[in-house]
């Protein structure tokens, strides 16, 4: 920007040098090369402030697409802002700049004064209508990188939050590296693994920065997660959209780490199948927890807002020790892993256990899920069904 500012301002220099020659030369007219002279000065020092803004502005501009666009999405309208009120400055400047030297001309043509002077007036005319071309069409550019950003930044919802390990966990996608920022961390993340990452591990006193999955809730019988819960390390994790949720059947929308759906908590307890028809009456369907985010949304609601013996939507009602969710799916090996109450369940008591549960009440503070009798009384969790 500096080399602009100077490119322009020997530009019009030279202009004045030569303007104030020929008319020396050719009318020595003392008056005309004082109105001239005071014309290219004002000339100049509009364009030298024109130029200054804008050079500031593309500095701002540039320093906050640069910093702030993964964090804030509020900046595409800061950036917008800015932009307009720029534009606004610089046409207002344009047109008294333009009204200057129409009222120059005019007087100097009532004097009658000698083309070639118009013909440098014109000139100098042309010299600014070219400079505030070139500015309108920087900050233009400008603006559309900034604005092309910005729709990046809504495309992806982004917004990072920071939680600690006993709240969040995540799954490294690789090996560590040093970041100077969180900020440096994540979109180096996002460089590496654009499809798959999601979080941060970071530490700000080690600047150590792990790649991270999708985060979700805390699991406690998930070994594997990062950050430990003892760890100093933080979690940074890209908040996702909250779904537009049917209130008047009693469906709000709950977030754990980032994982959002639109659920219905029961205010009553019914047996298993009772439940999964209730909700199917709702367009809506047993809460089914067959990915880690889930699962830990799952645990999480049903612990906090209801602390109940609540029932999952998994059930060996077909063949006995093969556990499938509501929706169809098998319950996977890693998921069987760690979703049951470790380490004696699901135990199928007494030849009758065939239906999932969050033992919440019976077993206040125990992690893991148990396999009961599907015609206990549970409450359960309804989820509103999408698309
Ligand atoms: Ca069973
Ligand atoms: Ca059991």
């Amino acid at each position: 920007m500096v080399v602009v500012v100077v490119v322009v301002v020997v530009v019009v220099v030279v202009v004045v040098v030569v303007v104030v020659v020929v008319v020396v030369v050719v009318q020595a007219v003392v008056v005309e090369v004082v109105v001239l002279l005071l014309v290219v000065v004002i000339v100049v020092v509009i364009v030298v402030v024109i130029v200054v803004i804008v050079g500031e502005v593309v500095v701002v501009v540039v320093v906050i697409v640069v910093e702030v666009v993964v964090l804030v999405q509020a900046v595409v309208v800061v950036v917008v802002v800015v932009v307009v009120v720029v534009v606004v400055v610089v046409v207002v400047v344009a047109v008294v700049v333009v009204v200057v030297l129409v009222v120059v001309i005019a007087v100097e043509v009532v004097l009658a004064v000698i083309v070639v002077e118009v013909v440098v007036v014109v000139a100098v005319v042309v010299v600014v209508v070219v400079v505030v071309v070139v500015v309108i069409t920087i900050i233009a550019a400008v603006a559309v990188v900034a604005f092309s950003k910005g729709m990046e930044c809504e495309k992806r919802e982004m917004l990072l939050r920071k939680a600690s390990g006993s709240e969040c966990q995540t799954f490294p996608l690789g090996d560590p590296w040093t970041s100077v920022s969180v900020m440096t961390c994540f979109w180096i993340c996002l460089s590496r693994f654009p499809d798959n990452c999601q979080s941060v591990v970071y530490n700000e006193d080690t600047e150590s920065c792990t790649p991270g999955s999708t985060a979700f809730g805390r699991i406690e019988t998930l070994p594997s997660a990062i950050p430990e819960v003892s760890s100093n390390d933080a979690i940074y994790y890209l908040k996702q959209p909250i779904p537009a949720c049917n209130a008047s059947l009693g469906f709000s929308a709950y977030d754990v780490c980032g994982t959002s759906s639109c659920l219905y908590l029961s205010t009553n307890s019914i047996y298993y199948t009772g439940a999964v028809d209730a909700c199917a009456a709702m367009t809506s369907t047993l809460f089914v927890a067959d990915t880690e985010p889930r699962f830990a949304l799952f645990w999480y609601v049903s612990l906090n807002y209801k602390a109940q013996n609540t029932w999952i939507g998994l059930t060996d009602r077909a063949v006995e020790g093969v556990f499938m969710w509501e929706n169809g799916n098998l319950l996977s090996t890693w998921q069987n892993s760690y979703i049951w109450r470790w380490p004696d369940q699901p135990d199928n008591q007494h030849g009758a256990e065939d239906c999932g549960e969050a033992k919440h009440f019976t077993w206040a503070g125990v992690f893991g899920i148990n396999d009961a009798p599907c015609s206990v009384y549970n409450f359960f969790i309804c989820e509103q069904s999408h698309g």
